[in-house]
């Protein structure tokens, strides 16, 4: 069946992008966002401190410890995790709504979350894993960010080889050479994915209504 737009009818994926912190993946997430309108970011909850420049309900939903529990005790997270000393988590109904109106949804989540992901919903998932272009490249990323303190940025360096030896959990790898190329590189991706037969479940009625004009 055909969409109202005349489109084949297809499941929304999700496409999971992690990477150390400071590799780039929050950059590429919003350019990949302005540029596509297919897609909508799975805003999460966190129990960290908003930075500066960063919107309630847009880059996270800020929130308390208790108020963090009491979504998890009520089964409302997809998945979370500690990391770095917070709690991040993914609200359910967000990602529900978006995938059975055909829309995809992009998650900018750390490995923990990814592997909780795949346990829950293998076929609609996607997983990028995006490395840095040096050890040095990710320090100067990292430095650069004006919004963290030494201490932050040196725990964040620390944790770096940790995050990255989860490489091969993913269904493929980004090099971030240059923003512009790896986010070129996660819409080629992205159209892939969704041209799947699986996804395309409009497919079988397109067809034989193909077959059956001649
Ligand atoms: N598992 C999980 N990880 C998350 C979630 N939201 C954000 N993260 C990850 O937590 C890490 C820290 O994110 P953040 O505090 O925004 O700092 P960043 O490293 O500068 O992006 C990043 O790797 C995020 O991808 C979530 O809902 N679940
Ligand atoms: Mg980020």
């Amino acid at each position: 069946m055909a969409d109202t737009s005349g489109r084949i009818e297809r499941r929304g994926l999700m496409l999971v992008l992690s990477s150390p912190s400071g590799a780039g993946k929050t950059t590429i997430s919003r350019l990949l966002l302005e540029r596509d309108n297919d897609i909508s970011l799975s805003v999460s909850i966190t129990t960290r401190p908003k930075r500066s420049g960063e919107v309630d309900g847009m880059d996270y939903h800020f929130l308390d410890l208790t108020e963090f529990n009491l979504m998890l005790n009520r089964r409302e997270l997809l998945e979370h995790a500690k990391v770095f000393d917070h709690y991040y988590g993914t609200p359910q109904g967000a990602v529900e709504e978006a995938l059975s109106s055909g829309r995809d949804v992009l998650f900018d989540i750390d490995w923990q979350g990814e592997q909780q992901l795949k346990q829950a919903a293998r076929n609609d998932l996607a997983s990028v894993f995006i490395l840095p272009p040096s050890t040095e490249e990710l320090a100067r990323r990292l430095q650069s960010r004006a919004q963290d303190s030494a201490d932050v940025v040196a725990a964040r360096m620390a944790k770096a080889p940790d995050e990255i030896s989860h490489w091969p959990e993913y269904d493929y790898i980004i090099v971030n050479y240059d923003i512009e190329d790896s986010v070129a590189q996660v819409q080629a991706i992205l159209a892939a994915e969704r041209l799947k037969r699986e996804r395309q479940v409009g497919l079988m009625d397109f067809v034989k209504r193909l077959r059956e004009w001649q």
